[in-house]
C-alpha cells in the first residue's frame, strides 16, 4: 500500500514515525512544509524538513521537539560572543547539516535533491518529498505588523493574536519533483495533525497540490491537532478560535474543506457532525510514544478504509 502524508514539523514527524511503524517505510511519501524556512546566519535551514528527518532517523531531541538530541551550542555562543544573530538557535550538530544544505544549494542544486542526498546519507527509508523548490514562505499578520513566520514564531514566542496567514510566493509556487507523482500513485492520503494554517496551509497553496487533492481518486484522512479543542503544543488553538471562529472538529474539518473523507478526533471531542462528505472517527490521539503513534496512524488508515 502507497501511503502519502501531508506535514509539518513536530507533530507531524511523531505521527509519521507512527505511519512508517505500520506501512513499509519505502512505501511512504511525505510531502513537508517549506514556507517556515529560514536564512539565518547565512544557512538554509528547513525546520519542517529537519524535524521529520531527525524524527524518523532516531536523531531528534524528543523533549526540545526540534533539532538534535545531544546538542552542543558552542557556534552558537561564539555567534552570541561576536554579536551575531543568535535567537534562532543553532546547534553545532544541526549546523552541519545546514552547511552542507546551503552549499548544495549555492551550486545551484534544487532544495528537494539537496533533501534527497541528506535523507539518503541519513539511512531514511521513507520519500520526504519538500512541498515546492521555489520560495514559498509564510507571513503572520498581527495588530503589531506583519512577520516572517519564524520572526512571530520564536523571536516574538507567539504571542502576539493573529489576524491573518499569507504564503508568499504561493501563486508562482509549483509542486516540487515527485510530489504529484506520490499524491496520484497513493492509495490512501493522509493529513498529520499539525497546524492547519502554518504547517499543512502553505503546502495546499501550492494550487497543483491542492487540486491534486480536490481531484483525489482515493480516500483522504486528515488527523486533528487537537484534544479537547486545546492544542497539545503551540499555537494551533488560538489560530483556530481567532481565524475560524472555534476549536471544535468542525472548525478543524472547516481548513480541509473539500479536500478530506474523514477527520481523526480524539475521544475527548466526540462526537461532531462534520456534515454529510466528512466522517469523523473518535480514538486516542495523544502520541505519548512511539506504539500511541502507531495506534494512531492504523487509525487513520481504518478511517480510510485501509486497514494497516
Ligand atoms: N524553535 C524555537 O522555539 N526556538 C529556536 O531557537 C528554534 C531553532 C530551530 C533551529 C533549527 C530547527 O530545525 C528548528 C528550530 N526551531 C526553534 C523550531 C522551529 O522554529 C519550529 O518548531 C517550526 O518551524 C514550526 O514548525
Amino acid at each position: 500500500m502507497n501511503v502519502a502524508v501531508l506535514s509539518g514539523g513536530v507533530g507531524g514527524a511523531r505521527f509519521l514515525r507512527g505511519v512508517i511503524g505500520v506501512v513499509d517505510p519505502g512505501n511512504v511519501s511525505i510531502v513537508g512544509n517549506v514556507a517556515d524556512d529560514i536564512e539565518v546566519l547565512g544557512l538554509r535551514v528547513s525546520p519542517d524538513l529537519d524535524s521529520i528527518l531527525y524524527t524518523l532517523t532516531g536523531l531528534a531531541d524528543e523533549e526540545r521537539g526540534w533539532g538534535r538530541a545531544g546538542e552542543t551550542w558552542q557556534a552558537l555562543d561564539t555567534v552570541d560572543q561576536l554579536g551575531g544573530e543568535s535567537w534562532f538557535r543553532l546547534g553545532d550538530r544541526d549546523i552541519g547539516l545546514h552547511l552542507v544544505r546551503t552549499e548544495l544549494l549555492r551550486h545551484g542544486v534544487p532544495l528537494s535533491e539537496a533533501t534527497e542526498r541528506i535523507t539518503h546519507a541519513l539511512g531514511l527509508e521513507a520519500q520526504l518529498l519538500p512541498a515546492t523548490d521555489d520560495p514559498l514562505r509564510t507571513f503572520i499578520e498581527t495588530s503589531e505588523g506583519t512577520f516572517p513566520f519564524q520572526t512571530w514564531f520564536v523571536a516574538r514566542g507567539h504571542r502576539d493574536e493573529v489576524d491573518a496567514v499569507h504564503y508568499a510566493g504561493s501563486p508562482e509556487a509549483a509542486p516540487g519533483p515527485g510530489v504529484l507523482e506520490a499524491l496520484a500513485a497513493a492509495d490512501v492520503i493522509l493529513i498529520a495533525p499539525s497546524n492547519p494554517y502554518v504547517s499543512i496551509g502553505p503546502i495546499l497553496a501550492v494550487a497543483e497540490i491542492r487540486a491534486a487533492l480536490e481531484q483525489r481518486t482515493v480516500p483522504c484522512v486528515a488527523v486533528s491537532p487537537l484534544i479537547g479543542g486545546r492544542a497539545v503544543k503551540g499555537p494551533a488553538d488560538r489560530m483556530l478560535q481567532r481565524l475560524a471562529g472555534g476549536t471544535t472538529p468542525a472548525h478543524v474539518a472547516s481548513c480541509y474543506a473539500g479536500l478530506i473523507d474523514a477527520l481523526v478526533i480524539d475521544e475527548a471531542d466526540a462526537p461532531a457532525d462534520l456534515g454529510a462528505d466528512v466522517r469523523s472517527v473518535a480514538t486516542r490521539t495523544l502520541m505519548t510514544d512511539v506504539e500511541a503513534a502507531r495506534r494512531l496512524a492504523a487509525a487513520a488508515l481504518d478511517a480510510a478504509g485501509a486497514p494497516a
